[in-house]
């Protein structure tokens, strides 16, 4: 039977090793961020004075919106306040360690210098200059792994791209020509002219079987051999793998995955979508992904003018506080070895294990079942308080400190051997 502590003994030597050993950087990074930045932005899920819900990069499907009208958004498209120094800084305090932006959504809309098609930022837009390789620049250069998001199958520009039937016929889509001549050639400019890249998210794949997806991934893994793939590249391909949208797996699972959400309820920028997820649920979901063992990988959605969202703002960088005072708990560890508590979740790291309260119990007694070895030391880990504890029979119980964090307070749990089995 499977011992989850006999698991995380053995996690760092056995498990990293034998798989791909690109992905330990992932593995160890636990918090990313996730950007939709499009002409959507700018349209703010309105068309013709009507409001949308829902994801607002849909909007073209949603309105059904021809695309020679839609294209006409890049001509006013001006993201005057787009600051790539105060993006990635706001990354860099609210403690994410990856950045993936959409370098093309569904729209079809290259937000970057493309020689490929003129339907580009630099080429069609008044603003003229290539964010991403501002934000690959700005990012890097604070220690965080950047990578794109691009829609290889969906491109509701192209006659030939996937999805769009509103206003070309699907009998007359050669989506083999649209990867010939506009996917996989501006794959080839995103993974060449942006230096090394930690992730290609690919989303939605279609059009191509398996024998063509793998020559599809390897032509790209020779452009960028270290970088990781999304599962979404399709065909069951990709270096790691991407869960649903807002789904986390109800036990742990070994290997480099993610969870994706998004702040509001919208993937881009919806003007009247105020439903934003507060620090403390950001929190939580961050320290219920890391106990299932994967990352979270957390959306924003910038408006047409290049600002990131008050609220975005404002409880990313709560986040990072309590990063940062809590962090050794989240990075670099792995999923926890006793199952969800009514208190809340576990991490761990070899000979430690990290008791995430998120709902601190009336009577102040964090109980953890099922505990087999010699417990050598509690304490809050923000400050090596030591904790009053007992353990009989099993059962570990701590005192809360009296002060609990408003969000998360993490003990700390130092033991010999292994801990359950
Ligand atoms: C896709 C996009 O269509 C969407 O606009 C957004 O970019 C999101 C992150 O990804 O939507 C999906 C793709 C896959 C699933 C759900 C939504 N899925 O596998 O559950």
């Amino acid at each position: 039977s499977f011992s989850f502590a006999q698991d995380i003994d053995r996690w760092d030597k056995e498990v990293n090793a034998k798989e791909n050993p690109n992905t330990l950087w992932f593995k160890n990074a636990k918090f990313g961020l996730f950007i939709h930045w499009g002409l959507y932005s700018k349209l703010a899920g309105v068309w013709k004075d009507k409001d949308y819900y829902g994801s607002g990069e849909w909007l073209m499907n949603q309105a059904k919106i021809p695309a020679t009208e839609y294209a006409k958004v890049a001509s006013s498209f001006n993201p005057v306040k787009f600051n790539a120094q105060k993006w990635a800084d706001l990354a860099k305090d609210a403690g994410i360690r990856y950045l993936v932006i959409t370098a093309k959504h569904h729209e079809g809309f290259a937000m970057y210098d493309s020689k490929v098609s003129d339907f580009n930022i630099v080429k069609a837009s008044p603003y003229g200059k290539d964010p991403m390789k501002a934000l690959a620049d700005a990012t890097r250069k604070r220690g965080i792994e950047f990578g794109f998001y691009y829609s290889q199958f969906l491109d509701w520009h192209e006659p030939n791209g996937g999805g769009n039937k509103w206003d070309f016929k699907e009998a007359d889509k050669d989506y083999l020509k649209y990867y010939k001549e506009k996917s996989i050639p501006q794959l080839k400019e995103l993974l060449t002219n942006y230096g090394n890249l930690g992730i290609v998210w690919f989303d939605m794949p279609g059009g191509l079987n398996k024998e063509q997806t793998q020559k599809l991934v390897d032509e790209m893994h020779a452009l960028q051999p270290k970088s990781l793939f999304s599962s979404r590249v399709g065909q069951g391909l990709g270096d790691y793998r991407t869960f649903g949208d807002s789904e986390v797996p109800a036990t742990p699972i070994k290997g480099a995955w993610e969870s994706i959400y998004t702040h509001n309820d919208s993937w881009g920028y919806i003007s009247h979508d105020m439903n934003f997820k507060s620090p403390a649920e950001i929190i939580h979901l961050l320290a219920n992904v890391a106990s299932k063992g994967g990352n979270l990988m957390l959306n924003v959605g910038p408006d047409g003018e290049g600002k990131i969202p008050y609220y975005s703002e404002k409880f990313l960088r709560a986040t990072g506080v309590w990063l940062k005072a809590n962090g050794e708990s989240i990075y670099e560890s792995t999923y926890g070895p006793i199952p969800a508590q009514p208190w809340g979740v576990s991490t761990s790291k070899p000979g430690r294990l990290f008791l995430h309260v998120l709902y601190p119990p009336g009577n102040g007694k964090i109980i953890v079942p099922g505990i087999n070895s010699t417990i050598t030391k509690v304490y809050r880990l923000t400050d090596n308080a030591p904790l009053k504890y007992s353990l009989k029979d099993q059962i570990l119980s701590v005192d809360m400190p009296h002060s609990p964090d408003q969000y998360n307070t993490v003990i700390a749990v130092e033991y010999k051997g292994i801990l359950n089995d």
